[in-house]
């Protein structure tokens, strides 16, 4: 008999025809996204779990499926997963970095210039049918070429940022991390460390890419907006929780920064309605990573780590990209 594993969420057929394979597969084809409770009804006798970033696995739905072996995350942050609680109780826990840092850098990029270019705000005076006339200083925006670029959060998206800043647009390029990279690295990025304070103090745009915990919770708040340009912009393609969302939107509206762009919300899907009455924001729904060929990567890889991880597959016993490998049994 076949194990059986649960898939959350809709999910390409072709990744369900490969799990289903080796698995005795439940779906969610209408891809409703189940309460808590819901989730731990669904995961009834099933020893895996392909999820996405809006399932939470915490200790008590561990505690309550004691059979749960695997639970395999298709999105590289993992902050919806209790990790150590899944490794005191022996459970491998998966995501997929890589498939998606290049395709996340692009919608970084993108997002960090239609906001310092206006592009969402003059579109949306377009449709409305505002535009009468052509004004020397209308929807006048920030260069983004030769400006300073800001990251904070430097791991692998936060490079592919970097990079793309440094040696497509000569910005200048300072960035803040738990760790400092390597020297090699910085010269390739062309990349200076600084302090938080002196990143708030000197990005013309700062971009947000470190991932979420209790210690980067309103790593952006209204002391860390104060301290920013007027003139400067806000990117955040990381995870909601990450900016007070609240204070941005006053920060916003009483001009203290230029602008931001906004993939990710705190408690999204809802959004702060402050943030719906300030035209100085472009709004994203979380689709940073959100290219077919991404996706497919993505979930391609979350269903590798499944196969592998409940023993089956070219690499049995070793999911590609596990978030706690200590759970794994030793190589031989
Ligand atoms: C996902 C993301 O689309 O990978 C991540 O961490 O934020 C996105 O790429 C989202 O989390 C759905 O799982």
């Amino acid at each position: 008999m076949k194990p059986k594993i649960y898939v959350a969420r809709a999910v390409f057929d072709d990744v369900l025809a490969r799990l289903r394979e080796h698995f005795e597969v439940s779906d969610n084809p209408s891809d409703q996204v189940g309460t808590p409770a819901e989730l731990s009804a669904r995961l009834q006798g099933q020893v895996g779990a392909f999820i996405t970033g809006s399932e939470r696995i915490d200790a008590e739905l561990l505690d309550a499926h004691p059979q749960l072996k695997a639970v395999c995350n298709m999105a590289v942050g993992y902050n919806n997963i209790d990790v150590p609680a899944c490794t005191a109780r022996g459970v491998i826990a998966t995501n997929t970095p890589d498939v998606l840092t290049e395709t996340t850098a692009d919608f970084g990029f993108a997002l960090m210039m239609a906001t310092a270019r206006r592009i969402a705000e003059s579109e949306h005076f377009l449709r409305r049918g505002a535009w009468t006339k052509w004004s020397y200083d209308m929807f006048t925006g920030s260069d983004i070429h030769g400006a300073t670029l800001g990251v904070l959060g430097m791991g692998r998206i936060g490079q592919a940022i970097a990079r793309r800043g440094a040696l497509g647009f000569g910005m200048k390029v300072i960035y803040h991390n738990r760790s400092r990279l390597d020297a090699a690295t910085e010269a390739d990025l062309k990349a200076s460390y600084v302090d938080k304070d002196m990143l708030l103090r000197e990005a013309d745009h700062l971009v947000l890419v470190l991932p979420y915990s209790s210690a980067s919770h309103h790593a952006i708040g209204a002391a860390e907006l104060a301290l920013m340009k007027p003139t400067a912009t806000l990117t955040n393609i990381a995870r909601g929780g990450i900016v007070d969302d609240a204070a941005l939107a006053a920060a916003l509206a009483r001009g203290q920064i230029a602008a931001a762009g906004l993939d990710v919300f705190e408690g999204e899907p809802a959004l702060n309605p402050a943030l719906l009455n300030v035209p100085n924001v472009v709004l994203t729904p979380h689709i940073a990573s959100a290219t077919v060929a991404t996706r497919r990567a993505m979930a391609n890889l979350a269903a590798d780590n499944l196969i592998a991880a409940l023993g089956f597959g070219p690499n049995a016993g070793r999911p590609p990209t596990p978030i706690n490998s200590e759970v794994l049994k030793p190589t031989a």
